[in-house]
């Protein structure tokens, strides 16, 4: 496979790289592409050197696969001319994610609605992933009336720049600030622009495409997404009310068995997930499994996953597998 990473140089761009490597994805030739300013530089993939090079060279040199992670514009702009060049993008900004003509895909979920047709596939927002994967088997057993959730994200789902307020904050150094606000000993109830029915666009991403993933309109969704001072990953506090009741030790069975999640729910040895442990790692980790005692057939559950991995590009990978696994690209 002839692959282009768009936006190799960006933070989840170097996780592509990086995951793309450590699951010896089939390349023959990587194609690592940048805005203008990085045209030229190199990167380092498996050992060996790569320049990068413009979106319109990569164009010319047709890839099969494009995982892009550029930014919605680049996206609008760039994913269709690749497109149309017989190359098939997994996109990771929001450009595509709810256009009802293209597939917003967790594998483990819906991959199986994927066709040689879908030329621009979209991979969801990294708090809804996490999130879904823990909501699809549930929803199949037992029914999904409404869904909570409130998180706590981690500042590399930002960037490099948020990373660094962080690291200067934290050291007593007065730098740029990528948030409005001090990130460090702060929470932030703001993540990306507020919307006019007083939601952020986040709170918003995780209401529409958890509905489009799990393929239910029915399904209410209401979020409240915050920003803390961590960097391994986003957690999650998700309360969900189901039509049916459920017994808890048959939930923790049903997310013990579904590929992708770690279950880490033991009180007696203080087991459940936290960012510092997640990081790095592709799964996504369940735990604090218990009835919400205060209304009929609901549970509470804590789900961690690093944001850049299974939030993102490991998901994105995901999909470059099973396309190649069943012959449509
Ligand atoms: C965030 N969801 O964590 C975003 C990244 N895509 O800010």
């Amino acid at each position: 496979m002839k692959v282009a990473v768009v936006g190799a140089t960006g933070m989840v761009g170097e996780v592509m790289l990086k995951v793309l490597a450590e699951r010896n994805f089939p390349i023959t030739e990587l194609i690592p592409v940048a805005s203008e300013k990085s045209v030229g530089k190199e990167i380092e993939f498996k050992g060996n050197k790569y320049k990068v090079v413009s979106l319109d060279t990569a164009v010319s040199m047709k890839p099969q696969i494009a995982l892009f992670s550029a930014g919605g514009d680049t996206s609008k702009e760039w994913a269709p001319k690749f497109a149309e060049a017989g190359t098939t993008v997994i996109d990771n900004s929001s450009a595509w994610r709810m256009d009802p003509t293209k597939k917003l895909v967790v594998p483990e979920i819906n991959a199986g609605e994927l066709t040689e047709d879908d030329k621009i596939i979209a991979n969801p927002n990294c708090s809804t992933i996490q999130m879904v994967l823990a909501l699809a088997p549930l929803h199949k057993k037992y029914n999904i009336e409404r869904v909570v959730v409130s998180t706590y994200q981690s500042v590399t789902g930002t960037g490099v720049k948020a990373v660094k307020q962080l690291e200067n904050e934290y050291a007593g150094i007065q730098g740029e600030m990528a948030y409005k606000y001090p990130i460090h000993r702060n929470a932030i109830p703001q993540i990306d622009v507020f919307e006019d029915n007083g939601y952020t666009k986040e709170e918003m991403k995780m209401t529409r495409e958890t509905k489009k993933i799990l393929g239910d309109d029915s399904i209410k969704v209401t979020a409240t997404t915050v920003r803390i001072p961590t960097v391994g990953g986003h957690s999650e506090s998700v309360n969900v009310e189901f039509s049916n009741d459920f017994d808890v030790n048959e939930v923790r069975s049903i997310l013990h068995n579904t590929a992708g999640i770690t279950l880490q729910d033991n009180l007696d040895t203080f087991t459940y997930p936290m960012p510092l442990y997640a990081e790095g790692k592709d799964d996504v980790f369940v735990g604090r499994i218990r009835r919400d005692e205060s209304r009929d057939n609901t549970l509470n559950m804590w789900i961690v996953a690093d944001n850049l991995r299974k939030g993102a590009a490991t998901n994105a990978v995901q999909i470059a597998e099973y396309l190649v696994a069943n012959g449509l690209v």
